[in-house]
């Protein structure tokens, strides 16, 4: 069984396992050896890539490593102001490299690297907290026990008896302060606290984070959570909500993809509510044709069931499909499934 295995991601020991430690020892070793590094994390960044990849980017480079971090797309406005920016290269033409760590992501499917790549990257390092039964590095470092992949960074960086510099502190925790939402989540255990105490003392402004991360909503996304706001339903039973963002209303607002991201969050923290749904338009594909469904849970009661009577897959805390059915209809079906799944008794 591959290390740190025996809980489900959110049903923590917070023990760091036995493997996991070992892996760290290992991963630390093979750092201090490599010259030329470079880092991702997958593609879509989130705040766990954007800011784990940049603290370990900014460590190596601190330390008189060559260090890269790459990523093919734009990172999302709000991680802009994350120090270590000159660090990002967004092709890997003509670039070899001793060693490559890839952060959070699962499997290459998920990193937007081609084959053809990967020969330039070196031994592959593979960092992730999430259950994996074949992880696809030479050296894997899987720890279901960490709430994110900076948790798993900053094991590595004690080992190396390196303490972070306030910009690496800063990167660490927009990793932390992503994954355990603010530490409101199931995640947010003693060991998360602790650390962010230590980067606290490391020169870590908790607020300005916070002012970056939760309190620069752009207009466009502000306008899209009132529509969401103001188009909700929710079940008799108080259980399920569900909203929608019209084709005509994002069209007319010029709202982009990005922006609707996590708006589904919104209905999901009306009181009482266990399961939140919101329909948007499928603007990569036909605006008008098709429609996206975003599902989120509280954990309860799991997003993958309800996925599955309309074909598509998921897990307990989130589910996501395109489809070409139409708001209204979509809307019914969905309150049907989730009552046929979850009778009140
Ligand atoms: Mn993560």
């Amino acid at each position: 069984m591959p290390h740190g295995m025996e809980t489900e991601l959110g049903e923590l020991s917070y023990q760091i396992p036995t493997e996991a430690q070992k892996a760290s020892r290992e991963m630390a070793s093979l750092l201090d050896d490599a010259h030329d590094i470079l880092v991702m994390g997958h593609a879509g960044a989130d705040g766990d890539v954007a800011g784990s990849s940049l603290a370990l980017g900014l460590m190596l480079h601190e330390t008189g490593k060559s260090v890269a971090v790459y990523n093919a797309e734009p990172w999302p406005l709000e991680f802009t102001f994350l120090p270590g920016q000159e660090l990002l290269i967004a092709s890997l033409e003509g670039r070899r490299f001793d060693a490559t760590v890839v952060v959070d992501a699962g499997e290459w499917s998920r990193v937007g690297v081609d084959d053809a790549k990967r020969e330039q990257l070196g031994a592959i390092l593979w960092i992730d907290h999430h259950r994996n039964d074949d992880p696809p590095g030479d050296l894997n470092y899987i720890d279901l026990s960490a709430a994110s992949v900076g948790e798993q960074l900053y094991e590595i960086f004690k080992v190396m008896k390196y303490t972070p510099s306030a910009e690496v502190a800063t990167a660490l925790y927009v990793s932390l302060v992503s994954d355990t939402g603010a530490f409101r989540y199931r995640n947010a255990s003693a060991r998360a606290f602790r650390m962010a105490g230590d980067l606290v003392e490391c020169g870590l402004k908790p607020e300005r984070v916070a002012a970056q991360l939760y309190e620069s909503r752009s207009h466009a996304k502000a306008r899209a959570i009132g529509q969401a706001l103001s188009t909700f339903k929710v079940s008799p039973c108080g259980r399920f909500a569900s909203a929608y963002l019209s084709p005509d209303f994002i069209e007319h607002e010029g709202i982009a993809l990005t922006e609707m991201h996590g708006v589904v969050n919104e209905l999901r923290a009306l009181r009482g509510v266990e399961v939140a749904m919101l329909i948007q338009p499928d603007t990569q594909h036909n605006i008008r044709e098709r429609n996206r469904v975003i599902m989120r849970s509280a954990g309860m009661l799991s997003c993958a069931k309800v996925a599955k009577e309309f074909d598509a897959k998921g897990n307990k805390f989130a589910a996501s499909w395109v489809t070409s059915a139409s708001q209204e209809d979509l809307q019914d079906l969905w309150f049907e499934a989730c009552l046929r799944i979850w009778p009140r008794t």
